[in-house]
């Protein structure tokens, strides 16, 4: 196996004998074959809309779901992705036939496969022996995984963007064609970033018109008596569906991780048996998992493979899967079944506490908008002299309390831009307000990092500036897994400069791709904290 795809990857150059996610060699090759058929699908399905045919809304979602699949502790399942790869050879063997122009089409199109595993060594990352197209085709790869799963959640909510699956499907297949350049991959990566910021608006939008936009609230990190269901990964739709079935049982609902957020959607609100957030972000899922007592459901990723003492209460959905995990699905628009879960919730014991307090957030771009006097009199004044942009992901390496760090030491006339779990390195150290402003704003998860970009394009409306870079905003973003590519692909596409990107800059990135990001958008890793402040704060 080989995967570099995330930067957890070992010794920052990739996994060759198992993933540090957990990922054994069996499912790395089994992702890579999964991820090649449907490239291969991808490629026709592009011929056939190029020759003015319809492409069905079911093979975009397949697409889409197949990514989704391979992106960092989303699934363990090999039965699970074999299971995909048939799947996608039998839609990819009934389009082809379709195709008429069969010239125009890269060899992975027609491709029958019946030996998974011979084929799977043949076809993953270190098939592209130039280092630097190899670079810019996973670059783009891991972007558009991403994408597929913002689109995914749309999808659940039944939004549809028929152009970012169109997109999606030719940028994959352009991945196989052997005659593009790296001057025309460069392209297609900022390219990739476009469709990643229509793509997390059709998210935005599917989001908010089901649940109303975020508003500040107060989220309790306490526990109560009853037993408790435990939410995590980033699929509100599952949420909802969890929140109505359990509705009068005496079981309440927490949220984990990644699903914190949606505490701050007036929809939600209603439901008396939602709980609270319990625990922080993924990587301490082990030790929180257990003392929680009560089912588990993942919605997508970040899983951990479990400890066998609380397995049998882990459950999966959607993308997400373990092998020997409890697997709950339904097609998009129908009703998930979750009674299982909710009588296995029943028997156990109320979540052990962990912690106790509250936390705030809520301030997505509706949120902030409406708070945009106060915001843009407070920079008037000078009250607040910079916001640093810090989303992103949370991880396991001792290297990102260098965030806990830099939040604890910004200046006080300083505030904190966030999504994603990357807040929970800062989200509890009360760093105060100014002028009744919380010096932490968090949009919400890692797709509301477009909520971000819409805030910093409105201030800079509102300060007539030409530039998005002229405004006192600073990055310095957190990534971890491949939907932080496409969130930065996307701020790369809205023409943001000089984003530190860390703890370490990704491993796909070849020397010459580095240099371009480096060269074209001052892209930078991150150093020592206190030369980081003077750098970004002073600045
Ligand atoms: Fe965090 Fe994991 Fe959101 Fe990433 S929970 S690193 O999936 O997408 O951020
Ligand atoms: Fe390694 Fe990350 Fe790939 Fe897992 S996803 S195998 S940790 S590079």
């Amino acid at each position: 196996m080989f995967c570099y795809q995330c930067q957890e990857t070992a010794r920052n150059t990739g996994c060759t004998i198992q993933g540090v996610c957990g990922k054994t060699a069996t499912t790395a090759i089994m992702q890579d074959l999964l991820i090649y058929v449907t490239k291969g699908l991808s490629a026709v399905t592009t011929q056939l809309r190029k020759e003015g045919k319809n492409v069905d809304q079911e093979v975009n979602h397949l697409v889409t779901v197949n990514l989704f699949t391979t992106i960092t502790n989303a699934n363990f399942d090999d039965e699970v992705i074999k299971g995909r790869i048939k799947k996608t050879l039998e839609v990819k063997k009934a389009l082809y036939a379709q195709v008429e122009d069969k010239d125009a089409l890269v060899k992975a199109a027609g491709e029958e496969i019946t030996d998974y595993d011979a084929r799977a060594k043949e076809v993953g990352v270190l098939a592209t022996e130039n280092e630097d197209i190899r670079s810019l085709r996973e670059l783009i790869t891991y972007g558009l995984k991403g994408l597929a799963a913002y689109s995914k959640h749309a999808n659940a909510l039944l939004k549809d963007n028929e152009e970012v699956d169109a997109f999606i499907q030719e940028a994959l297949a352009k991945t196989l064609d052997d005659s593009l350049t790296v001057d025309d991959l460069v392209a297609l990566t900022l390219e990739t970033g476009k469709y990643g910021v229509d793509g997390m608006a059709l998210l935005d939008e599917a989001n908010t018109s089901a649940y109303g936009h975020p508003e500040i609230t107060e989220v309790d990190i306490g526990v109560r008596k009853n037993p408790g269901i435990l939410v995590s990964g980033h699929d509100l739709k599952d949420l909802e569906m969890l929140l109505e079935q359990t509705k009068g049982t005496g079981v309440d609902v927490y949220t984990h991780s990644e699903m914190l957020p949606a505490h701050y959607y007036p929809f939600f609100k209603k439901y008396d048996n939602f709980a609270g957030n319990y625990g922080n972000a993924w990587w301490k899922q082990t030790e929180e998992f257990e003392s929680f007592n009560g089912p588990i459901l993942m919605t997508t990723n970040c899983v951990v493979p479990p400890r066998a003492s609380y397995k049998d209460r882990l459950w999966t959905t959607g993308a997400a899967g373990v092998a020997g995990c409890k697997h709950i699905d339904a097609p998009y628009g129908e009703t998930k079944d979750f009674s299982a879960l909710i009588e296995q919730a029943k028997s156990c014991e109320a979540p052990q506490e962990i912690e106790t307090g509250k936390i705030v957030g809520g301030f997505a771009h509706n949120q902030v908008f409406a708070l945009a006097d106060q915001v843009v009199e407070a920079v008037k004044s000078g009250a607040i002299r910079k916001f640093i942009v810090m989303a992103g992901c949370d991880g396991r390496q001792k290297s990102r309390n260098y965030y806990t760090e830099f939040a604890s030491k910004l200046p006080h006339d300083t505030v904190i831009l966030t999504a994603g779990c990357a807040k929970y390195k800062y989200n509890k150290l009360n760093l105060g307000d100014i002028n009744g402003i919380p010096r932490v704003l968090d949009a919400g998860q890692c797709n509301d990092s477009y909520s971000l970009a819409l805030i910093a394009l409105k201030l800079k409306e509102i300060f007539n500036l030409d530039d998005v870079n002229d405004l006192p905003i600073a990055y310095n973003i957190a990534w971890y897994e491949q939907k932080a590519v496409i969130v930065l692909l996307a701020l790369l596409y809205l023409g943001v400069k000089n984003i530190h990107l860390g703890p370490t800059l990704p491993a796909f990135l070849s020397p010459n791709v580095a240099n371009v990001l480096v060269e074209q958008f001052g892209i930078a890793g991150i150093g020592d904290v206190d030369d980081d402040l003077k750098l970004l704060v002073e600045a």
